[in-house]
């Protein structure tokens, strides 16, 4: 097989790989996103111990131990564009030889679950609850970069389609399942499941009107009502449907977990999302090592 060219696959000077500036040595198994750079050490605060750390742009990344176990957080920035650097570039560090450029033959499954901020579209979902996303359904188009029919779940996206009327010009939504590994590991019966919404971005991709009007203002009311067999929309944020999609078609076991800070079905805000956002940590980091 031809080597990966140095356009392609991009390494820094020191060899490690270009966005996140690690190198393969310098991540665990189990691995924790965050958006917010900042989140990063509310995580590792509760860490034994800190054995490397690095920063890139809004890639920041430490890796440790918690009571024993070898995690790594690593934040992505905002939006599903980043999850595609993040992504590909974590795959590269364990599945591609950087010093010969082949991939390797035999592959590398990451653990990789998402600690993010998100807001409920349900009334019944208040703000400061817990939403395990089931499934990601992309509004965003990053992932039709790819070849997807084989990890996609054509029923239900039809469903959706055809429920939300959905204007085919801003690109066909995608529905991908999280890895039910993971769900058995982390979840549990008094944590809300359901299809997680990933946008393209803030404002009018997720139905916020500022200034500018947007294409369908009944989007947000339809996406409540979507119901496939008993399973509903709870959520809407940025990522999840990015990370279920590349996570699926690069092998490896991903888990989106979601702290509630805005209801946009009835219109409320967290009075303090830090505290949502720290209880959603410490549950995650003791399943992790349950
Ligand atoms: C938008 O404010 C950001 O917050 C949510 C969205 O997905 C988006 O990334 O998640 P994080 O708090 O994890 O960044």
């Amino acid at each position: 097989m031809t080597d990966i060219k140095s356009s392609e696959l991009i390494l820094n000077p020191d060899g490690s790989v270009y966005h996140l500036n690690l190198k393969p040595e310098h991540i665990a198994h189990d691995i924790i996103f965050v958006g917010d750079q900042n989140r990063v050490e509310k995580i590792t605060q509760f860490f034994d111990h800190i054995e490397f750390s690095t920063q890139k742009r809004e890639f920041k990344t430490q890796t440790g131990t918690y009571k024993g176990k070898r995690l790594t957080v690593m934040s992505t920035g905002i939006g599903p564009d980043n999850i595609d650097i993040v992504m590909n570039e974590l795959d590269a560090l364990v599945n591609i030889d950087l010093v010969t450029r082949q991939p390797k033959t035999e592959l590398t499954s990451l653990n990789i679950i998402r600690i993010g901020t998100s807001g409920s579209l349900q009334a019944d979902i208040p703000v400061d609850s817990i939403v395990m996303s089931e499934y990601g359904l992309g509004l965003d188009n990053m992932l039709r970069s790819y070849i997807i029919d084989s990890i996609t779940d054509s029923a239900i996206e039809d469903a959706f389609i055809s429920h939300t009327n959905w204007d085919m010009r801003k690109g066909k939504p995608y529905v991908v399942k999280g890895s039910e590994k993971l769900m058995a590991l982390i979840g549990s019966d008094s944590i809300n499941k359901g299809f997680t919404g990933t946008a393209g971005g803030f404002y009018g991709p997720q139905g916020r009107v500022l200034r500018l009007a947007i294409q369908d203002t009944d989007l947000n009311a339809k996406m409540d009502s979507f119901n496939y067999k008993g399973t509903r929309m709870t959520n809407l944020e940025m990522e999840t449907g990015a990370i279920y999609g590349l996570g699926k078609l690069l092998g490896h076991e991903t888990l989106s977990m979601n702290a509630i800070i805005a209801n946009r079905a009835n219109g409320t805000f967290s009075a303090d999302p830090y505290k949502a956002v720290d209880e959603l940590i410490v549950y995650v980091l003791n399943k992790l090592i349950s």
